[in-house]
């Protein structure tokens, strides 16, 4: 199975078909031409045929459990092969691949932070990190779209809402820049419904529809 694009709603869409809905509260002034460059989709990221798609994986890049399990699986051995030139990476720092036998171009592999409650700060950092430089990387390759994944927050423990918010800031501030209207779209992957609702309470904060 594959997911393309075209099969995949922009929020726009999911504020028009009432899955979206108004918030109360507006972190961000509207801006329509957003809401047609942001998606929400549920289901398997291995499976979208996009220019890129994000990997959660850990410092050694050479794949484990989780999303990162599942890209290596059903990318094949020519991935680990190429992981292995890349000489891991630090936590927040992101690397890109080919994607093998994926119908998505692109890998971009970044390393969220494990989450502890002693140094919040330091792990938001480096979440935001995570987001940052993957759309540059995105950007650099001149690549029109990103899938992510909700980094950090299966294995790596990290608070669902709390990554949300952090992912959602992030990409809003990157919509805003001056490299932010090269990508055509930017998806964020969800896997459980407890995510997406987390997801569908949180974006109309920060992509207000009017
Ligand atoms: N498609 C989309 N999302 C998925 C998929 C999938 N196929 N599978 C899982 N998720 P996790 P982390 C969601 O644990 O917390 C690995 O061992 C999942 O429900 O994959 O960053 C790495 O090698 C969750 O919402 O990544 C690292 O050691 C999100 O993806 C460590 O886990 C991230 O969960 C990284 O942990």
């Amino acid at each position: 199975m594959v997911v393309r694009l075209a099969d995949i709603k922009t929020i726009g869409q999911l504020f028009q078909n009432g899955v979206l809905k108004a918030a109360a509260k507006h972190r961000y002034n509207a801006k329509s031409e957003f809401l047609d460059r942001v998606s929400l989709f549920q289901g398997d990221i291995t499976v979208m045929e996009v220019d890129s798609i994000v990997n959660a994986a850990n410092r050694s890049l050479l794949g484990g459990g989780g999303v990162d399990g599942a890209i290596h699986a059903a990318a094949g051995r020519k991935l680990y092969e190429e992981c292995k030139t890349l000489n891991g990476a630090e936590t927040g720092e992101s690397k890109i691949t080919s994607a093998y036998r994926l119908p998505s171009k692109h890998i971009i592999h970044t390393v969220g932070p494990v989450y502890s409650r002693s140094d919040v700060e330091n792990r938001e950092r480096q979440l935001e990190s995570c987001y940052r430089t993957s759309l540059n990387l995105a950007v650099e390759h001149n690549l029109k779209h990103i899938a992510f994944p909700s980094v950090s927050t299966g294995i790596y423990g990290y608070p669902i809402e709390d990554a949300t918010h952090v992912a959602l800031d992030l990409v809003r501030r990157f919509c805003e820049s001056d490299v932010g209207s090269k990508l055509d779209r930017i998806i964020f992957v969800v896997w459980s419904n407890k995510d997406k609702q987390v997801y569908e309470t949180l974006i109309p904060e920060y992509f207000p529809s009017s």
